[in-house]
């Protein structure tokens, strides 16, 4: 299912979602449905937040909210919140700021933003904050980029970016980026193409993306497009794969590159479409 979101928005990027098959894509979302709401990363798997958001994402791509049961994938997300605010990935109660966005993704892009504690959500997520200003999957976890693109992405659905240091994640943020012009997710690891998205989305939020070399990091990106197939890989020269081809246009897109559709730096979607679905997110200027 995740496969077919960052397929899909890749190629409506590109203005060639056309070219995709949508009946049968639909089809095999409504496949992946359970009883209870939840849908599944294929036919038969358990269901969880990280593909239900990916099925609500691709039915919003596609303008088909209304081919599969909302009002159901509404109770499956509620039922996933803790006391604390926190939300559980799926039954077995895997806890992490990722599902916290997925579940406030997932209801904004369905209209039922009122369905959860927002307050309770909000608290745990701030809970995750660290002395550097990022986010950690967890309270007391270290800072990684992709955590903080998701708490600073549920702030920003949840209005609540007011809570964030944008100066000191601002800055932490910006220091991900090495010579090479990549970024990083985190200190001492190596630069990868998807941070051109879990940075400069989380930066475009808060209002501090030219803080960043831009030019630096577009000559990065481009250097991860494989010649032969067209994709993108994680470091130059490595193996493309569908994942980093979304997230290496994505990146392009935030950057300004004109040959793309915008992309809205929240919902990891066209902005048309969110546009469409009336949502603004909350950002910092
Ligand atoms: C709407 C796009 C969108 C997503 C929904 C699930 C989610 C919300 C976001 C995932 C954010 C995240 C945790 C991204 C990081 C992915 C990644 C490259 C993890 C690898 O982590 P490490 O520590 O890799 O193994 P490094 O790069 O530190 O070596
Ligand atoms: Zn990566």
């Amino acid at each position: 299912m995740n496969g077919i979101y960052w397929s899909l928005t890749a190629m409506d990027l590109m203005g060639k979602l056309g070219e995709m098959d949508r009946d049968g894509i639909i089809l095999f979302i409504k496949q992946c449905q359970h009883e209870n709401g939840g849908i599944g990363a294929s036919v038969d798997h358990d269901p969880h937040l990280l593909y239900t958001l990916s099925a609500v994402q691709i039915l919003c791509l596609y303008d088909a909210l209304d081919a599969i049961d909302c009002e159901k994938i509404v109770n499956y997300v509620k039922k996933l919140q803790n006391d604390d605010g926190s939300f559980c990935g799926d039954q077995w109660g895997e806890v992490d700021t990722r599902f916290s966005m997925c579940a406030v993704a997932c209801l904004a892009l369905l209209g039922r933003l009122d369905a959860i504690n927002i307050d309770n959500a909000v608290n745990f997520v701030i809970s995750c904050m660290n002395f550097d200003g990022g986010f950690g999957c967890r309270p007391g976890s270290e800072s990684h980029s992709g955590q903080v693109y998701c708490c600073v992405g549920m702030l920003s659905i949840t209005g609540h970016l007011h809570l964030i240091k944008a100066d000191s994640l601002g800055w932490w943020l910006c220091e991900r980026q090495l010579p090479s012009g990549g970024l990083n997710g985190r200190p001492e690891k190596l630069p990868d193409v998807c941070y051109s998205w879990w940075v400069v989305a989380s930066l475009r939020i808060i209002g501090r993306v030219d803080w960043l070399d831009k030019n630096q990091l577009r000559k990065f990106i481009m250097a991860c497009q494989d010649v032969e197939t067209g994709g993108f890989s994680d470091r130059p020269n490595d193996m493309p794969d569908p994942f980093h081809t979304l997230f290496g246009l994505a990146g392009l897109s935030l950057l300004g590159e004109s040959s793309l559709k915008t992309i809205n730096p929240v919902f990891c979607m066209p902005q048309q479409v969110i546009s469409r679905l009336k949502i603004q997110p909350q950002m910092l200027s």
